[in-house]
């Protein structure tokens, strides 16, 4: 699918906060791939795509990951809010993209994993600093990081959301700890 025709089918496909949201990843995920230097259009996709399988209730995600042959782990079973990336690259390829990295940058836009590709950390972080997120802590502090230093902008985020999981006594995962035991070497 084309660009244009992959921004209609999600406007009918999300509800419009999440659409929203997701034009806001994606166009901060092609300015951040023109800095460092990953293709644009790929990371466009990536940004458009991250979070199609959010339109999903957590039951229907969990049915949807048993019918694919997606095994999840036991820590993955315990935590529903990262179920949407988990499909989310299955979903993906009903919008016919099959560009690995891409699948594979959908799939730990959530958690992130020990040494991203560049396009894995530009999709990241563009998650948590695109211009229609308010809720965030420093994000003022982490855009500016974002386009100085990648990996310590990675690293930073990854250290905040384990902070506010935490704080709030949810379940971390598994790859959520590995990714932040790989990337504080950066801080
Ligand atoms: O889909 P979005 O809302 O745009 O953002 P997201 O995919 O980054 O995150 C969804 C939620 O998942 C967010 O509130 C943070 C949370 N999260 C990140 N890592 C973990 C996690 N939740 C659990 N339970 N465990 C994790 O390891
Ligand atoms: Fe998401
Ligand atoms: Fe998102």
């Amino acid at each position: 699918m084309t660009i244009p025709k992959i921004r209609e089918k999600l406007q009918t496909a999300v509800d419009p906060k999440r659409f929203e949201h997701i034009l806001g990843v994606a166009e901060t995920a092609a300015y951040l791939g023109c800095i460092y230097g990953e293709d644009r259009e790929r990371c466009e996709i990536a940004g458009l795509l991250h979070d199609c399988a959010k339109c999903y209730s957590h039951e229907r995600l969990y049915e949807l990951c048993m019918e694919a042959g997606i095994r999840l782990s036991e820590g993955l079973k315990a935590s529903p809010q990262l179920w949407h990336a988990v499909y989310g690259p299955v979903e993906a390829e009903s919008y016919g993209i099959t560009d690995p990295g891409i699948l594979d940058a959908i799939r730990y836009h959530t958690t992130g994993k020990a040494a991203m590709t560049l396009l894995e950390k530009i999709l990241f972080v563009s998650d948590y600093i695109e211009p229609h997120r308010e809720k965030a802590k420093d994000l003022r502090e982490l855009r500016i990081l974002a386009v100085n230093d990648l990996d310590k902008c990675t690293a930073r985020i990854m250290q905040q959301t384990i902070e506010y999981l935490n704080e709030h006594g949810t379940a971390i995962d598994g790859e959520t700890l590995e990714a932040f035991a790989y990337y504080q070497q950066y801080l």
